[in-house]
């Protein structure tokens, strides 16, 4: 199964439409969204992968009346055999371990990748479910293999069972049931009740999930932002030479207010520190993400691969830019002017080829930008 970059995923309709009518506003069920879509990813990857010790998943039980949740990563031994209750098991961040997931949610490119976050696969036993829910984030349910019944509601009004380790909706009230065959996509915004249930032994679905900031963590990081970039002198302390006999001691007097207003007042910051805070904050690599660093290489010898061989971004780096400024893993990068094209090509496609006619002093100087993120495990050569 080959994914062309320029494959369009929503059928009928274009982007643009997308946007306007269904993003953030209504659910979309296309079917055919791939036409004989054949899943490369199998349930055998998945099980493989929960073993890792830095993957993030969970198995979904629903046994004796309770909804029950364990936490990877797993051993072999720790998943059900299949004739027993039906079960579900659910691994994020699929596009860092396997390339055919990172081209996959390529196709999902209409959306920013500020948005955009992680491929999550999912396999469930017949009648495996997570229970009728809602989630914060809007979320692209594509069927890869069996068959999934999901059952959409339009209430806006939810109950919940107190008793479920899950989020689990006790007055579900359904508006649609579709069954999704492989090769369908149901598009979901926030807040939208759902309910999938497996129809076979071998379902396997892929969530594409976005992101979005919360309001209190942007202001919270933006102060932890201004306090790491204070450039006060720490040995500056209060001082107060014209000190004035007072008639209670235990006053705080209105010179003291006022220069603590004036200091307080001195903390500035401009459109530059703010874009720099939302750039650095946007590409902070999810929690827990390693990066393999390379041995120390000269400038001269990295170039020499650089001509010869296209780069690209690690599946787990972020980078992203505003106008000439770009930000990768929670770093600012400093550009010249005609490294600029080349890296804005790699944060938009997240690979690049230099094989241009970059003259030796240009090449050198996009060597120097790029040798640092190479070293740190940021970007690698595709061999
Ligand atoms: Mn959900």
């Amino acid at each position: 199964m080959r994914l062309d970059r320029k494959n369009h995923i929503l059928g009928k309709i274009s982007n643009d439409v997308f946007l306007k009518k269904y993003w953030q506003k209504k659910p979309l069920l296309i079917r055919d969204a791939i036409k004989n879509f054949k899943s490369p990813i199998t349930e055998k990857d998945l099980f493989r992968i929960a073993q890792n010790e830095n993957a993030i998943s969970r198995l979904i039980e629903f046994k004796r009346g309770i909804w029950q949740v364990k936490y990877g990563p797993f051993k072999k031994s720790d998943l059900p055999k299949k004739i027993n209750t039906p079960w579900t098991i659910l691994v994020q961040n699929i596009n860092h371990h396997l390339p055919f997931a990172e081209s996959f949610l390529n196709l999902f490119k209409f959306i920013p990748y500020t948005r955009l976050d992680d491929l999550m696969v999912s396999f469930a036993t017949k009648k495996g479910s997570v229970g009728p829910h809602f989630d914060s984030y809007d979320v692209f349910l594509f069927q890869a293999k069996g068959e999934r019944e999901w059952k959409i509601s339009e209430q806006k009004k939810f109950s919940l069972d107190k008793k479920s380790a899950i989020k689990i909706i006790t007055n579900f009230k359904t508006k649609n049931t579709w069954v999704l065959k492989p090769g369908d996509l149901l598009y979901l915004p926030p807040n939208v009740g759902h309910w999938g249930v497996s129809q076979s032994d071998d379902c396997l679905t892929y969530s594409i999930g976005f992101r979005a900031p919360g309001t209190f963590e942007i202001q919270s990081k933006f102060l932890d932002f201004i306090q790491d970039n204070l450039i006060t002198n720490k040995n500056n302390l209060y001082r107060d030479p014209n000190l004035n006999l007072q008639k209670n001691p235990a006053e705080i007097n209105s010179n003291m207010i006022k220069k603590i207003q004036q200091i307080v007042n001195q903390l500035r910051w401009n459109t530059n520190s703010i874009n720099n805070f939302i750039g650095q904050l946007l590409t902070e690599p999810i929690e827990g993400a390693v990066f393999q660093t390379s041995k120390s290489m000269t400038v001269g010898v990295f170039i020499k691969d650089l001509v010869k061989k296209p780069l690209k971004l690690n599946p787990k780096t972020r980078m992203l830019f505003i106008k000439n400024n770009f930000y990768i893993n929670g770093e600012l990068i400093e550009a010249d002017k005609k490294s600029i094209m080349y890296l804005k090509q790699l944060a938009n496609d997240r690979e690049i080829s230099i094989k241009s006619a970059l003259n030796k002093k240009d090449l050198n100087a996009l060597g120097i930008v790029l040798l640092p993120l190479y070293l740190s495990g940021f970007i690698d050569f595709i061999q």
